[in-house]
């Protein structure tokens, strides 16, 4: 290891000024950098963070305690030049997942006057929105136990009502509500969310919510991977870094945010953040880019006997296919302000994925399926099939989703399918074979825009490649896909 940097963390937090929800290694690895860069610029600072997990890893939260909340990022350029930046900004830690105390003390936290801004990486399912419709579920039993217990919420959208209601009843003004999840206008889904909560509870504080919330979008982007026992034991022999509680990322960050915080921000726009009028053209680039290219190379490269993002674009053939998968697909459905090349977007994607100090294990962005293809695929051929163009790339990954879903991959045994509609699909996958089951699935009116679904044009293209991916096996899709004069 040949280049690599040291940068410690300084400064003084003077106050706790963000409320984090949703405590994985993308948020320590991406907004926590950005707050520790601006507290090592001003010595000190009022935007000290309070990040909280609401469901899992309890394990990391009793470890970044024991830590005084202090961890380190390592972003790795390539395998030989790494930055190893320590973060200093996180200042409590909490575990709200089993209600009682520590829900207590965030929902203190959330409703205290220093805290002027609220953030979100609770994935695409934690705000118990249909992916498809974009409405609040109300049969989900997080939100059904919300409505009923409206004081001791369980979801992420009952956690920042309950904690506006606090603010709203003491005559504290609202915080601004950050959404850094990868969905499609992020801030209004959730707004959304939380609206509709309110509106079933309570008419006045769904109004008040309405009129003195302010919900900016925003486009997150860094690759950082979930930490295993390889990462840390790299961490150790290559940078002596003895910390359980550190992430491993690409050294690539971009944040675009909409201006809107009432109660002011940090100048973020310092630090390299990109502050829009209008983040739409960003995050939609973003999601059918790079994590539409993500999903595709998910499905379609475990099939084909990958297991991390790599190795799959190392392959040749299903680096081509990302390409037309891009250029073809993604492309041509986007309207991007001047200034923006997208064919040179979507080389430099290849080269982030093809980052080889990175494990980003295929399996991870497999997870939760139903909850991603609306926006990194589905709305993006809905576009395509207007302009009359061509879906086959996108075809090919609902087969392979679709498989991957119902069937073990070729040669391996059955896998886990970790997904909030997983139920649904062994059902589909006991009931229905061949034909009847992509069918079944394409009546899925909680993954599949109505509209889309009943176009048959999409419907063919994607039994087309069912039908071959199961006769033909994915080799020889990919195969035509690499022809040169296809
Ligand atoms: C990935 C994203 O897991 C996934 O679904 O596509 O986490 C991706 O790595 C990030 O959005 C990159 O910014």
């Amino acid at each position: 290891m040949s280049l690599n940097q040291r940068v410690p963390a300084t400064g003084q937090v003077r106050e706790i000024g963000i409320v984090h929800l949703g405590l994985g290694a993308f948020h320590r690895a991406h907004q926590a950098v950005y707050l520790q860069r601006h507290l090592n610029r001003h010595g000190d600072s009022d935007w000290g963070l309070c990040s909280a997990n609401l469901r899992s890893n309890h394990a990391l939260v009793e470890q970044l305690r024991e830590q005084d909340g202090r961890y380190h990022v390592a972003e790795y350029r390539d395998r030989e030049q790494v930055t190893l930046r320590e973060i200093g900004v996180l200042r409590e830690a909490l575990y709200a997942g089993e209600g009682g105390q520590e829900l207590e003390q965030l929902l203190q936290r959330m409703a205290a006057p220093q805290t002027r801004i609220v953030t979100l990486t609770v994935t695409e399912k934690g705000y118990c929105l249909s992916p498809s419709s974009g409405q609040l579920r109300r049969e989900d039993p997080t939100i059904a136990h919300d409505i009923a217990h409206p004081q001791a919420p369980r979801s992420a959208p009952g956690i920042v009502l309950e904690a506006l209601r606090r603010r709203r009843a003491a005559g504290v003004p609202a915080f601004t509500v950050l959404c850094c999840d990868n969905m499609p206008d992020n801030g209004q889904r959730t707004r959304q969310a939380v609206s509709a909560l309110a509106a079933l509870q309570d008419q006045a504080l769904a109004q008040w919510i309405e009129q003195q919330v302010a919900f900016p979008s925003c486009m997150v982007d860094r690759i950082v991977p979930a930490m295993d026992e390889e990462s840390f034991a790299r961490l150790e022999q290559q940078l002596d870094c003895h910390d359980r509680a550190a992430v491993v990322c690409e050294s690539f960050s971009q944040w675009v945010i909409e201006d809107h915080f009432p109660l002011g921000r940090p100048d973020w726009e310092v630090e390299g953040v990109q502050m829009v009028d209008d983040v739409r053209p960003f995050e939609t680039m973003k999601l059918r880019m790079l994590n539409g290219s993500h999903s595709l190379l998910a499905y379609v490269g475990l099939l084909a006997g990958h297991e991390s993002v790599f190795e799959a674009v190392s392959d040749v053939r299903l680096a081509r296919f990302i390409e037309r998968y891009m250029s073809e697909e993604a492309a041509p459905t986007l309207d991007m302000p001047a200034g923006i090349d997208l064919s040179v977007y979507g080389r430099d994607l290849l080269a982030r994925f093809a980052n080889d100090s990175l494990q980003h294990r295929l399996r991870q962005i497999a997870m939760d399926g139903s909850q991603k293809l609306p926006q990194r695929w589905l709305l993006g051929a809905e576009q395509l099939l207007d302009q009359g163009r061509g879906i086959d790339c996108t075809a090919l990954g609902i087969a392979a989703w679709i498989h991957y879903c119902t069937q073990p991959l070729p040669g391996r045994p059955a896998h886990v399918v970790d997904d909030p509609l997983s139920a649904t699909f062994a059902d589909v996958a006991g009931r229905f074979d061949g034909a009847s089951r992509v069918d079944a699935f394409l009546d899925l009116q909680e993954v599949f825009p109505p509209a889309l679904s009943a176009h048959a044009a999409f419907r063919d293209a994607v039994h087309r490649a069912y039908a071959v991916l199961t006769r033909d096996g994915v080799d020889s899709l990919l195969h035509t896909f690499a022809a040169p004069n296809r």
